[in-house]
This record gives C-alpha cells, structure tokens and sequence, in this order.
C-alpha cells in the first residue's frame, strides 16, 4: 500500500544499436499535481501565440491569471517541471498556487515560440505604429480564446507581471477585453525616456546595450554585449562614448538602437507612446493595483506615474491601487525580507502577495470570495520598519495635495537648511567634474559576477563617494523631531557649469548618527532614498535640446523618485549633488553637441560647476514632509 502501484509499463524492443534518444519522451502525468496544454492561439492577423496554459488537477470554475513575456513562456512555466504545482511555477506565483487559479505564461509576438515580428515594447498603434496589432489586440485575442477553450475556468481572467511583463499588462487596460477582471502591472515600463529603462531625464542607461543584443539579435535569448573587462567602470570608459560601444559591438544591425539613436530627445516618438498619457485619455475599466520597489532603479518612473495618471477617474476610490515596497526591480516575486544591509519586519514580498496581491485578484476572481478590504495605497516605511496605508498618494506635493511640500535650501559650508539663504553668506560651492574620472554610482568593481552589489546599488553608503572634491554634500543638522516625508521631493537647483552642457544629479540622503548602538556599523551610514539625474540640455524642453550658456547660473527643476520614510531623531538629512553617475548612465561629454551618443573624444572636457545659494537663487528642494500624526 506505501509503494506506488505501476500500471502499465510498455518497455520498448531495445537492441544495443538503438539510438539512446527515443522519437519521444515525456513524464507519466500521474507524476503531476498539474497538467500542462502548450498552445498555438491565433490573433486577428493570423500570427499565432505560443501559450502554455498550466491547470491544477481537478479545476473546474477556476478563474485565470495570464502573464505576456519576452523572457520564455516555455521557460518560466515548465523550466523547472517539478512534482507539485507550487514548486513548478516562479516563487511569486505561490498565491495563485494556493487559490487554485489556472496559470498562463504567452510568449510575445515575434519572440521565442510566437509568430509575427518582435517590436522592443511597442506603442498602441496610431500615429507613431501604423500597424493594426500590438500589446493591447494581442491581450485582446488571447484572453477572448481563453475564455473560449479553457472548460476548467470560470470566465474571468487576471492579468500580471513584472518590468516589461508589467508593460503587456499596462497596454492590455488600454479598451481592455470585458473578461479581464483585475490586474497587476509590476514596475511596468511606462515611459522609457522620462524615467524608465531607456533614458531618465534623457540620460541614457548604458546597460541597455548588453540588453538591446540580449532582446533583439535573435528570437530566443541572445548574449550580452562582450566586456573587456570586468569592471563596468573601466568597459564603458574605454569604450568612449555609448555610440562608440555600439558601433564597436555591431550594434547598428539592430533596429531598436537605430531608433534609439535616431530620438535622443523626448520627440513625439517618446511622448505619444507615453502609457502613463494614453490611459489617462481612456475610462477607467479594470481594477489596478501598481507595483513599485521604491529602490528600484530600473523602472522608477512607471508604476507612481501610470497611479497618478489614471488617480482622477477612480471617482469612488476603489479602481486604482498603489502597493510600494522596499525592494530592487522586481523583488516583489522573491524573497523580500532584506535589500542590501537593510533587514525588513519579515518578507514584505510574501506579505505584499498574501495580504494584498492574493486578496485583491481574489476577490475580482474567485467565485464567491469575500471584498478586499484592503486601503488604495501600501507603503513600506524603511524609517519605521513597517507596512503603512493611506486613501491617496503622495501625502505632500508642491500644490494639490493635503500637504505642501516644505523646501529645505541649500546653503553656504555645505549646510542644509529650512531657513533660506541669507544676504552676505558665501554665494555659491563649486566642484570640477571630469568626464574622464566620472563619480561612480556603485563602489568598484562591478562586475556581472556581483548580482547582489548590483542589484542593492540603490541603497548603498553614500560614503563611498561623500567628499570626492566633485560631489556635493549639503547636510543638516541632527533632526530634533521625527520627520516623515511621503511624496516625490522636488529639485529646485540654481546652478552653473563652463560648460555647454552638463547632467545634474541630486540624491536626498537620510544620514544616521555617527553611533549608533544597536547596529554599530550602521554609524553614520548615508541611506540613499531618492536619487535621479537630469541632461541639463532639455532644462526649458524636453524635446528640443539646448546649449547651455557657459558660467551662467540657470535653474533646473525636476521631481525625484517617491519617498516614503520616517526621518528619526538624531538622523540628518543630506543632500548630494555631483555631475556624472558611472557606468549607469553615458557621460555627458559637457561641451553641446548634436547627439551625446556620438560625442568625440575631444568634445568630454571638464567644467567648473557651482550650485548657487543666494536669496535670489536660493537652491532648495522641495521635501514632502507630512505633519506629525497625518500619515
Ligand atoms: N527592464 C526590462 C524591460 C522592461 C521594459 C522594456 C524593456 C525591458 C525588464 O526587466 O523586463
């Protein structure tokens, strides 16, 4: 009775000459808690998706939660085949697991088992995609033959994923398909120049390269681009500008880095693909929760800004979520307990899934399940240690918000303060920034051996870089009271380079006591919260660049990345400013020219940069401090 009974055994006639690899194999499905249909599912022009459609023994009503991916359907669904259903899937889809959902992984068009042509995450078509498919139809097509050709399910359809999964999931609210019931986009790309992979404020993110050959040169998994050396730092240096790399790497035969090239500004090809714009023109029809790692430094931008775009329509409060959680690009769906040094109140990855991700597809997708209760925005506080909840997000902004952001001024021997600049004080600081020693945005080496340096790079000691004679620190005084900031500070900088053009980069640092008993090596730690950088050439427009006048102070304003942090006694806040943030991002060569991805050698000089604190250009930022007791 403890063995297990075998039926039917139908060994083969085998000679010593018979080949060793049979015409077919395949497990018994008794080994299974699951089964598992590849499917071929024809969309409106014919092309047909390669699909795998993964059913738990005994379904029958069972909703279904669908994921469309670049990255293998075949691979994140069957890649591991494991006995039980839960050891099978990836480690984020152990909630839908446990509701018995009927679990779907489609490959995109034009990638891995998919028919059509692959486009690199496509805009809606109209007026930049005269095509009469994309990420939307496609959605479309595939959840109408779900409901049509899945017996087991009950008819209603989720929808998540994470980065570019979390793009598809985006495009498909776009006039969604009635059985789509709920969806989850998880550090979705929502705008790639403004704040998403590509470019962040027009900075481009030289690690796309290796992405672009990885994506792009082929229809499965492409390699990297080839580094001379391990340290990033050194590759991207010697390769010159990001255009030299490229060239050097072949990469003209892609078309994505054509396209790249070709709209180094944020042209109608960037703004008019924007999905954070094309859903605030569209009803609001499927619950959403948006997913963001608040040190996630990949797609910073996507998930806050889609919240904020779609926010207006949900008029009863209860259509449009915000869950942000202390985590790197899509941690989410891993372990989430630490991130860098930072140890967490537990596995917030698990927490967010089980108490939020679980009970809202449930509750749109299970037959009978109780109403969520769950509040429209989820933040983890790293301050305090703990998941907090609000009705709206941000708490504090420059103007529309139940708090107005208060400006902290940046002032003369490098302090940080609420009162302004005063008459007679020194009226600027100054640094030299060389292209050829650009500021590092991680300790050196890294390499692609050091995954966990790299990917907790967001939130490592400022230190390493604090007193360099080209970055900036402007600090105050240990803070007297907690000070809670919920919102996305603001950047409101007077500053000036000898330059013709120059990138800016300013980071909000919470600084703990040069003590600190409880955990000795955290003393004086500098915890980076919210960091971005800004191509000073697009200071007056985004779409047409600009020289800068050289020596001449000018003002830059621009937000950084959502901060949801309690500031604690004795803890003190700094400010950096610095002019490169390498390799992560190309060099700005800082004389202008036409299109930095071709910069010469001859054009990277170094600039005398000051940041001016007088009364008339008075630089501060704008913090989202929530008073006491509001959050
Ligand atoms: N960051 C990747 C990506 C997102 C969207 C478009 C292209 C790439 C990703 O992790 O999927």
């Amino acid at each position: 009775g403890c063995l297990l009974a075998v039926t039917a055994s139908s060994a083969a006639q085998v000679t010593p000459n018979t080949p060793d690899i049979p015409a077919h194999f395949a497990f018994p499905a008794s080994m299974f808690d699951y089964t598992v249909r590849e499917e071929m599912i024809p969309m409106r022009d014919g092309a047909r998706l390669y699909t795998v459609v993964v059913v738990p023994n005994g379904a029958s009503d069972a909703p279904m939660v669908l994921t469309r991916t670049p990255y293998s359907a075949r691979q994140l669904a069957l890649g591991k085949r494991a006995r039980l259903l839960r050891d099978a899937l990836p480690l984020g889809d152990d909630v839908f697991v446990e509701s018995g959902y009927i679990r779907i992984y489609q490959d995109v068009r034009g990638k891995y088992g998919s028919e059509g042509d692959y486009f690199m995450a496509p805009p809606l078509r109209g007026t930049i995609n005269d095509a009469k498919v994309d990420d939307s139809t496609d959605a479309w097509d595939t959840i109408d033959w779900l409901v049509k050709h899945v017996p087991e399910s009950n008819g209603r359809v989720g929808m998540v994923g994470h980065s570019y999964d979390g793009f598809t999931v985006a495009m498909a609210l776009i006039d969604p398909h009635p059985a789509l019931k709920v969806a989850a986009p998880e550090n979705p790309q929502i705008d790639g120049w403004m704040g998403d992979d590509w470019f962040h404020h027009g900075a481009f993110r030289n690690v796309n390269l290796g992405y672009f050959t990885g994506q792009t040169s082929t229809k499965g998994k492409g390699p990297s681009i080839p580094k001379p050396a391990y340290d990033d730092y050194t590759t991207y240096l010697q390769a010159g500008s990001a255009g030299d790399y490229a060239r050097a790497a072949g990469l003209e035969q892609l078309p994505f880095w054509q396209k790249i090239i070709a709209h180094p500004a944020y042209d109608a090809f960037w703004s008019e693909q924007a999905v954070d714009r094309i859903l605030a023109s569209r009803p609001l029809k499927v619950p959403t929760m948006w997913v963001h790692g608040l040190w996630d430094h990949v797609d910073m931008w996507g998930a806050p800004h889609a919240y904020a775009a779609v926010e207006p329509k949900d008029r009863r409060n209860d259509m449009n979520y915000l869950v942000m959680g202390p985590w790197y690009h899509g941690q989410q769906s891993l372990n989430g307990s630490t991130l860098g040094v930072f140890k967490w109140s537990g596995d917030t990855s698990r927490q967010f899934r089980e108490e939020m991700l679980k009970p809202f597809f449930d509750s749109h997708l299970v037959d009978g399940a109780p109403k969520a209760t769950l509040a429209p925005v989820n933040v983890y506080n790293a301050g305090s240690n703990r998941w907090e909840q609000a009705q709206r997000w941000p708490l504090a902004c420059a103007a529309g918000c139940a708090t107005k952001s208060t400006p902290i001024y940046l002032r003369a021997c490098g302090r940080l303060d609420f009162a302004p600049p005063a008459i007679g004080e020194a009226e600027s600081d100054g640094y030299v920034s060389d292209p050829l020693r650009p500021v590092p945005n991680l300790p050196r080496p890294n390499g692609v051996a050091d995954a966990d340096v790299r990917i907790a790079w967001a939130v490592a000691d400022q230190r390493f870089v604090d007193g360099r004679p080209d970055v900036l620190s402007f600090v105050s005084e240990p803070l007297t009271e907690p000070v809670q900031m919920s919102g996305a500070p603001t950047v409101d900088l007077y500053a000036s380079t000898s330059g013709s053009d120059s990138d800016w980069v300013v980071k909000i640092i919470d600084v703990y006591p040069y003590t600190y008993p409880s955990d000795p090596p955290m003393g004086g730690y500098q915890f980076p919260l919210s960091m971005d950088i800004f191509r000073g050439r697009y200071r007056t427009d985004f779409a047409r660049p600009a020289r800068i006048e050289p020596d001449k102070p000018q003002r830059y304003a621009f937000a950084l990345p959502n901060i949801h942090h309690l500031f604690r006694p004795g803890h003190r806040i700094m400010v950096q400013v610095q002019s490169s943030w390498f390799p992560l991002y190309d060099r700005n060569p800082q004389t202008y020219v036409d299109s930095i991805f071709f910069a010469k050698p001859g054009d990277y000089r170094q600039a005398s940069q000051k940041i001016w604190h007088t009364p008339s250009q008075p630089s501060s930022i704008g913090l989202p401090i929530v008073p006491r007791g509001r959050h």
